[in-house]
C-alpha cells in the first residue's frame, strides 16, 4: 500500500514543488534565522538568486559547528510560543544540538513517517512495538505518532528492561518491532536465555534504523526473529527519523523528496557528485517551520538511486548508510563524538589529558570503556581517592553523554603516545556479522 500520492509524482512535480519550496525555505530562513541572512551575505547570495532548483548549488553548506554556536535557539526560525516539541542529540562538545518542531511540523513529522512505515508493510492490523528510547532522542515520539496515524496498536515499550519487552511482544501478540538493529539482536538473545524461541513469537517485521548496520547484520536478525528486517534512515537535525525508508522492493531507502532535497557531493570539495555516485549526504529541509536547514552535511557516506522501484513509488532512493566522513561513533544507538568525552574529561580535575576509547559488544550490546590516566599529582596511591575520581569521571559522562561507561583509571604515561595522531578508538565490535 501507498500512504499518500506524493509518493509517486513525476520528475516535472517533484522538480516544481522542490522549486517552489526551496525558494520559500530560502527566503523564510534569510528573512527570520540572522545565522543565514549572515551566511548568505557573506556567500553572496541573495534569495532572489535561487529561482530554480539547481540554484540549490549556489547555497552554502551548514555544519554541525553552526548548531553548536547557535545553541540552544539561535536557528529557530519561529518565536519560542510557537515550538510544541524540542529533541536534542549529541553535539560534538559538552552541549548537545537543539531541534524545535512547530504544530504544523509535528503533522508533517507523522505524515512522513506514516509514510516510511507503511512503504515498510505496517498497516492497522498490527501490534507495534516501539523499542527506542522515548525523549529528546527522536526516534521514540518520531516513530510513535506516525504509526498511530497509520492505525497500528502501538505499544510504547522504549528502550531497555528486555525480559519485560519480551513478555510484552508475546502477551500483546506484538507483530512489529521498532528499534536499532543492535537492540533487535540482543532482544532475539534475551528471549533464548528466558526460554522462548523468537520464531515462534507472533512477530512478522522489524523496523530499524538509527545506526549503521550491514546486509548480513539484516540476514541474521531475519534468522534468528524469523521476520522481514527494513532499514530508515533520517537524522535530529533534519527532523529525526521519516527522511527514508525501505519498501524492500528494490535496494535504497525512499527519500520523501517533496520534503527534503538530497544531494550527494564529494567530502573534500564540496562538490555535487551525479547519481550513482558516492559521497557525503547533504539535504535541505522545505517545509520545516520552526528549524528549517539549508544543505546541512550530514557526514553520513551514501549513494542515491534513481531508477523506478517496481513498489510503484517515483522518488529517488538512499543506499543503505555505509559510514561517516568524522569519528562519530554510535554507541547503542547514541550518538557519541569523542571531542564530547574530550571535554568532559578535561574539566576533571585530577585526570591527566590522555585517553583511550574501547568500544567491544556483549551478547549484541555496545560497551565503552573509557581509559583514563590519572595526572602524576593523584597518582598518590590512596585508592580511596582513585575510586572517588572514577566515580566523578563515570557520573559526569552519564550526565553528557546519556551513556553509562566503564571508566578505567590508568598510571600516568602508561597509553601510548603516537608521534602523529592520537589513537583514541579503538572499535573491537565485529563489523561482519555473518
Ligand atoms: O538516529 C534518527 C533516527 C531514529 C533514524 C530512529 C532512524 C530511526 P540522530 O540521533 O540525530 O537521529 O542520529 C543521526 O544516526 O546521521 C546517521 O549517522 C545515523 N543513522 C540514523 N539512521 C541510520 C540508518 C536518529 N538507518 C545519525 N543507517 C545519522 C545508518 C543511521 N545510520
Amino acid at each position: 500500500m501507498i500512504w499518500d500520492k506524493n509518493e509517486c509524482l513525476s520528475r516535472e512535480e517533484y522538480e516544481k514543488i522542490q522549486t517552489e519550496r526551496l525558494i520559500d525555505v530560502v527566503h523564510r530562513v534569510y528573512n527570520h534565522v540572522p545565522y543565514y541572512k549572515n551566511l548568505f551575505d557573506q556567500h553572496g547570495v541573495k534569495p532572489e538568486d535561487i529561482k530554480s532548483l539547481k540554484d540549490v548549488a549556489k547555497l552554502p553548506f551548514t555544519t554541525k559547528d553552526a548548531l553548536r554556536d547557535n545553541y540552544p535557539y539561535g536557528l529557530f526560525a519561529k518565536p519560542l510560543k510557537e515550538i510544541v516539541r524540542l529533541h536534542a542529540s549529541s553535539g560534538t562538545t559538552g552541549k548537545p544540538i537543539v531541534v524545535g518542531y512547530t504544530k504544523k511540523d509535528l503533522d508533517t513529522w507523522s505524515q512522513l513517517i506514516a509514510r516510511i512505515v507503511t512503504q515498510a508493510g505496517v498497516t492497522e492490523d498490527d501490534v507495534a512495538q516501539v523499542a527506542f528510547s522515548y525523549g529528546l532522542f527522536t526516534g521514540g515520539f518520531g516513530l510513535h505518532y506516525g504509526l498511530e496515524k497509520v492505525g497500528a496498536t502501538v505499544v510504547p515499550a522504549s528502550v531497555g528492561n528486555t525480559e519485560k519487552q519480551i513478555m510484552l511482544m508475546q502477551d500483546f501478540g506484538t507483530t512489529v518491532l521498532i528499534s536499532t538493529p543492535s537492540y533487535a539482536l540482543h532482544m532475539a538473545e534475551v528471549a533464548i536465555s528466558m526460554g522462548i524461541d523468537p520464531r515462534k513469537l507472533p512477530l512478522r517485521l522489524g523496523l530499524f534504523g538509527g545506526e549503521p548496520w550491514t546486509e548480513s547484520m539484516r540476514k541474521q536478525i531475519e534468522k534468528v526473529w524469523g521476520i522481514k528486517a527494513t532499514d530508515n534512515y533520517g537524522l535530529s537535525e533534519v527532523m529525526g527519523p521519516g527522511v527514508a525508508g525501505e519498501c524492500g522492493q528494490s535496494p535504497g531507502m525512499h527519500i520523501s523528496e517533496d520534503h527534503f532535497i538530497v544531494e550527494i557531493i564529494d567530502p573534500n570539495t564540496g562538490e555535487v557528485l551525479p547519481p550513482g555516485s558516492e559521497g557525503e549526504v547533504v539535504i535541505t529541509s522545505l517545509t520545516k517551520e520552526a528549524f528549517p536547514v539549508i544543505r546541512y552535511r550530514t557526514k553520513d557516506i551514501s549513494v542515491i538511486y534513481n531508477d523506478p522501484c517496481p513498489c510503484g513509488r517515483t522518488t529517488a532512493r538512499l543506499r543503505k548508510i555505509s559510514g561517516r566522513t568524522d569519528d562519530m561513533l554510535i554507541i547503542r544507538g547514541v550518538n557519541v563524538f569523542p571531542s564530547q568525552i574530550e571535554s568532559v574529561l578535561m574539566e576533571i580535575d585530577g585526570i591527566a589529558p590522555h585517553y583511550q576509547l574501547v568500544i567491544t559488544q556483549k551478547d549484541f550490546l555496545d560497551q565503552l570503556e573509557i581509559q583514563v590516566e590519572v595526572a602524576e599529582e593523584k597518582f598518590t596511591g590512596s585508592f580511596k581517592e582513585l575510586e572517588l575520581l572514577e566515580q566523578t569521571v563515570r557520573e559526569k559522562i552519564k550526565t553528557v553523554l546519556s551513556l553509562s561507561a566503564k571508566i578505567k583509571l590508568v598510571e600516568p604515561r602508561s597509553l601510548e603516545r603516537t608521534m602523529g595522531k592520537a589513537r583514541r578508538i579503538i572499535d573491537k565490535r565485529p563489523k561482519d556479522f555473518s
